[in-house]
């Protein structure tokens, strides 16, 4: 009541709210496109916070960072270029990093803001970015991927926010329309698609979409990340026409590609949390698979 409503009135989870003990305010400021805040919390690390929605927390981000990348780049047996949409925090660059086969990473990050801070704050994350085989691009990845050039892509990785603000467009048809056209024949997508518990809708709508633009083969995969609202999240992975992939069954384990082991360990993602990725549970079995 009162005061607190504000907290129980974002459109994607209305009714309720997820908190964090805030032990001090690191950063917090406006850019063009959305209010950005970083704080020190009580027992999740420093966190960065866009719009009022967590993005990621210290102790939690390599559960959502390793598998958004390393789905589609283990099931490619040597994946070479790769586009990053989103993501500016540079962690899902330095989960790509890890494979030797790629040759060229793309990234359009709209908010070159969260960039800046997340340089400052979170520099395990934003190392993901000295990667010399790394391009940026700051801008809409929804104008990037209508003048990106056809077939260019094995993967693309959308690791965006909540399609409210900047990010509507990232889940509507004529984006993965073009998202399809950037892939070469038999290359992989893998977005950000929200949690089951709470957005069957939004999941039904990206399965359908999907369905009828990507001829190879459409999945919802999930995994648990304790700060996103219900502690769980999911990835929408889908392949185009061409050679056949078969996400359930990584042809490329992580193991023989890690070129940057000594570096930081992986710390969620291998190939048994991959295979497992794709259970569902039987209610969202029910729910996806009429789409
Ligand atoms: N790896 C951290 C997790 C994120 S960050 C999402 C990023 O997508 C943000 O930096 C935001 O600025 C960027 N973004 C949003 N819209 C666009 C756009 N149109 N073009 C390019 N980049 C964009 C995602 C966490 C998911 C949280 C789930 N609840």
């Amino acid at each position: 009541s009162g005061e607190s409503c504000k907290y129980f009135n974002n459109p994607m989870w209305p009714g309720e709210a997820h908190s964090l003990k805030v032990e001090k305010i690191l950063f917090k400021g406006k850019s063009d496109y959305q209010e950005i805040l970083v704080f020190e919390s009580t027992s999740y690390g420093k966190v960065l916070v866009l719009d009022g929605i967590v993005q990621l927390t210290e102790k939690d981000e390599c559960a959502y960072q390793e598998m958004i990348a390393h789905l589609p780049l283990c099931s490619l047996p040597s994946p070479k270029n790769v586009l990053v949409v989103g993501g500016g925090d540079g962690g899902v660059l330095r989960e790509i990093s890890r494979h030797s086969s790629v040759e060229r990473i793309d990234i359009c990050e709209i908010d070159k803001m969260v960039i800046d801070v997340c340089e400052k704050y979170f520099p395990y994350l934003s190392l993901g970015f000295e990667d010399p085989r790394v391009s940026l691009h700051v801008g809409d990845a929804a104008k990037f991927l209508r003048e990106a050039s056809e077939g260019m892509y094995d993967a693309i990785i959308v690791d965006s926010s909540d399609p409210i603000g900047p990010a509507q467009e990232l889940v509507e048809r004529p984006f993965f329309e073009t998202i399809a056209r950037a892939l070469r024949p038999g290359g992989v997508l893998c977005t950000m698609a929200e949690s089951m518990w709470l957005h069957t809708h939004l999941i039904q709508d990206m399965l359908s979409i999907c369905r009828a633009t990507f001829k190879g083969s459409v999945h919802y995969a999930w995994t648990s990340v304790p700060t996103y609202p219900s502690g769980s999240i999911g990835f929408m992975i889908c392949s185009t026409d061409g050679p056949p992939v078969d996400f359930l069954n990584p042809v490329n384990p992580i193991e023989k590609q890690d070129a940057r082991k000594s570096q930081r360990e992986l710390k969620f993602y291998n190939t048994e949390m991959h295979k497992a990725a794709f259970a569902l549970p039987s209610f969202a079995k029910k729910e996806l698979n009429k789409f």
